[in-house]
């Protein structure tokens, strides 16, 4: 069985308010028959694809908000995305606003979905690092609700044995915000993950901290190329990006190999697709020598990781 996994990063220039999801899934699909003409076996989309990102804007009417959202998935207005791309042979992941009713409560989380060759879902991941704020903060320039909006993901982050026709190898998804910080690799990494598929957008302007602007890009780099290389893993990053509704979002979506570089990257902040042949064996030589969790980590010492939320000085 051959452990090359053929990867799409499937790019996404800007959705803007008015454009359907019809019109957005005819784009994806646009993507996927680019990606099967590259021998792609896996295309991956970005956070929240299917809409514009809404978190930008406060709303208190529900029924406007629950419009982002999708309450089946498939539904009428994507099942010709998940027909085309098992027509295709092709294994998907993208990320959506997920709406669920359960034992008599309504959730919405920021979803991404991982689905084989064969339209079987493989994994579900729902994002846990909800960056921004709850409230109404008028003084920014746009609004990053994503606290009021989504409930933090209840998942964990869990990895996937994935079918033969995608080298067997052990798949995991996490969200934007998610990439920046260690643990969200690691919990993955402590089960032996070989490929994470990730989707962000991110806007370059940080209204608590905009001198970060322009580190923008570094940072984004900083953090994809960080988590491939201390836990073995290839990792596939793709951005929604352009202006979207006058807010400019960051593009690079990138695949980074388990050596920490990067093999792939888009140029520009539109539809993009950016193909990699990613050997899963590469992981083994990091996982087994400077990685190898079992033989070099001291979890004894990190307790403070799990009991403690926020930095103590001390006295
Ligand atoms: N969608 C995101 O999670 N965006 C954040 C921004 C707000 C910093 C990110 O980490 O890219």
């Amino acid at each position: 069985m051959s452990r090359i996994i053929t990867v799409g990063a499937a790019q996404m220039g800007p959705i803007q308010r008015a454009d359907s999801r019809s019109s957005v899934v005819r784009r994806m699909i646009e993507h996927l028959r680019q990606a099967k003409a590259h021998g792609c076996d896996l295309v991956v989309f970005p956070e929240l694809t299917l809409t514009t990102f809404f978190p930008r804007w406060f709303m208190d009417d529900q029924a406007e908000i629950d419009s982002f959202f999708e309450q089946s998935m498939p539904s009428g207005e994507t099942a010709p995305l998940l027909e085309a791309a098992r027509d295709l042979g092709l294994a998907i992941s993208f990320g959506y606003a997920e709406l669920v009713a359960a034992a008599g409560r309504v959730r919405r989380y920021n979803t991404q979905i991982l689905i084989g060759k064969s339209g079987r879902i493989i994994g579900k991941y729902r994002k846990i690092h909800l960056p921004g704020h709850a409230e109404h903060e008028p003084w920014r320039a746009f609004q990053h609700l994503e606290k009021r909006y989504f409930e933090v993901g209840d998942l964990s982050w869990p990895v996937w044995r994935a079918d033969d026709h995608l080298g067997g190898g052990l798949l995991g998804m996490m969200i934007c915000n998610d990439r920046r910080w260690p643990e969200s690799y690691r919990v993955m990494g402590l089960q032996g993950v070989e490929m994470i598929l990730l989707g962000y957008n991110t806007p370059r302007h940080n209204p608590p901290a905009p001198d970060h602007d322009r580190l923008s890009e570094f940072h984004n780099q900083l953090v994809m190329q960080a988590g491939a290389y201390q836990n073995g893993s290839w990792v596939v990053g793709v951005a929604k990006c352009g202006v979207e509704e006058d807010c400019e979002m960051i593009g690079g979506s990138s695949i980074i190999a388990p050596t920490g570089e990067v093999i792939g990257q888009a140029l520009t902040q539109d539809d993009e697709l950016v193909v990699a042949r990613c050997d899963l064996d590469l992981c083994r030589s990091y996982k087994a020598s400077t990685f190898n969790f079992a033989r070099h980590r001291e979890p004894e010492q990190y307790r403070m990781i799990v009991e403690r939320k926020g930095a103590v000085e001390p006295d």
